[in-house]
């Protein structure tokens, strides 16, 4: 990834009038930070910079221990469901296409802990993420990657067309790029039917080359649409780097040739990336158009499958586009085991309390058996 100068970026965190609040005062919050030694613009006082009439305000005061706790379950849910999905595919009980979301956890829990249920989001052919983080069954998940009739498409989309209608779920999507077009697609319709919804695109770096995504953003623009776009800039497009394929280190700033507003974000921070959404939702909540988010951040299997990888073992190893110094690099920054940090800093959670709520995640009473932790894993 790009230098830590461009994490953060607009983050209001360090800059803002500190106000007193109710569960996690910003001081608190950036404190803890430091103490566990969180090193990024975010987090230092110099590096924050206040992007392009990014409010002063932060959306985090708003959030309750309840709200936090739930996130960290969520990202569990996450980490704990693809890695099931890895193990049992090493252990020759999953046949199919699954590329895996670990490493991203941040960005689909803190996208779609700032929607309201009846809100959308269109996914990619890397969402299972996102489905559980917008209130997806993992059963049904399950049953429809092992293609069974009781999968949520009767076992014939698999891994790469999970839809849930009842939950705004548009589904994933294997073409590269289509889910923004269909994001903005339904977010005329919503500025049509007059309501008040918002729709969440997620797409990777690849995802804004095509006509697309710059069909998407013109419209969005064009129509104000109440259209967010979330890049997932996880540095590689299959094996290719992301610096290989285009000319600038922050691709948000392709929104603004659309007129869209553009913020950066780091994307292992689930509260960073929490506000940020807050953020941009409100404002196209509110009749005030799309705006384009680009959240840094790192795959630690390879593209698809399971190459380099083992069963009881965090990440993928020795493959060739990669060195596995970078991947270690990453999984430093583990997205959730950070906020873990966070909330036993905040003393929002006892060690006992997140170590039961990892037991509560991955045993049968969650509906589905989640495999065992593994080393690298939050606990
Ligand atoms: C329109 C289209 N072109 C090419 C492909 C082949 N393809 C599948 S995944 C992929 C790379 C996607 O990279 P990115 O958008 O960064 O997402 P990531 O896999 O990194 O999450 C490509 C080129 C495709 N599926 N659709």
């Amino acid at each position: 990834m790009s230098s830590g100068d461009d994490v953060g970026q607009g983050h209001p965190a360090a800059s803002a009038v500190q106000e007193p609040r109710t569960i996690v005062s910003r001081r608190t919050f950036v404190q803890s930070l430091g103490a566990i030694g969180v090193g990024s613009a975010f987090f230092s006082p110099g590096g924050s910079k206040q992007a392009r009439g990014q409010p002063a305000s932060t959306y985090l005061d708003s959030l309750s221990a309840e709200q936090l706790t739930a996130m960290y379950t969520d990202m569990l849910k996450v980490r704990l469901w693809e890695t099931k999905i890895k193990d049992l595919a090493l252990r020759g009980g999953f046949r199919g296409v699954a590329h895996l979301y670990v490493g991203e956890e941040a960005i689909a829990v803190g996208v779609c802990s700032a929607l309201k249920p009846d809100d959308y989001i269109a996914s990619t052919h890397r969402g299972h993420g996102h489905l559980i983080a917008k209130g997806g069954d993992l059963n049904l998940m399950l049953a429809e990657i092992t293609h069974k009739a009781t999968g949520y498409c009767k076992g014939y989309g698999g891994s790469l067309h999970i839809t849930d209608m009842s939950l705004g779920i548009l589904g994933m999507n294997g073409i590269v790029g289509a889910s923004h077009l269909l994001g903005a697609g339904a977010a005329y319709g919503i500025n049509v039917k007059g309501t008040d919804q918002v729709v969440v695109s997620f797409g990777g770096d690849g995802s804004i080359q095509g006509s697309f995504f710059t069909s998407a953003a013109n419209s969005a623009a064009n129509y104000k649409l109440p259209w967010i776009s979330v890049i997932e800039n996880n540095q590689y497009q299959i094996w290719v780097r992301c610096s290989e394929v285009y000319g600038i280190k922050d691709l948000v700033r392709r929104a603004d040739g659309y007129g869209i507003e553009g913020r950066i974000v780091d994307g292992n921070d689930v509260l960073a990336v929490y506000d940020v959404a807050k953020y941009a939702i409100e404002k196209a909540r509110s009749g005030g158009g799309p705006t384009v988010i680009e959240c840094k951040t790192y795959r630690w299997y390879d593209h698809y499958g399971f190459r380099g990888s083992r069963r009881g073992v965090d990440g993928a190893y020795g493959l060739g586009y990669r060195s596995d110094r970078e991947l270690r690099e990453w999984m430093v920054k583990d997205p959730v085991r950070r906020f873990r940090r966070f909330l036993l800093n905040e003393k929002i959670l006892t060690d006992e309390r997140a170590d039961e709520i990892v037991d509560e995640v991955r045993l049968p009473r969650s509906g589905v058996e989640l495999p065992l932790v593994t080393a690298t894993s939050p606990r």
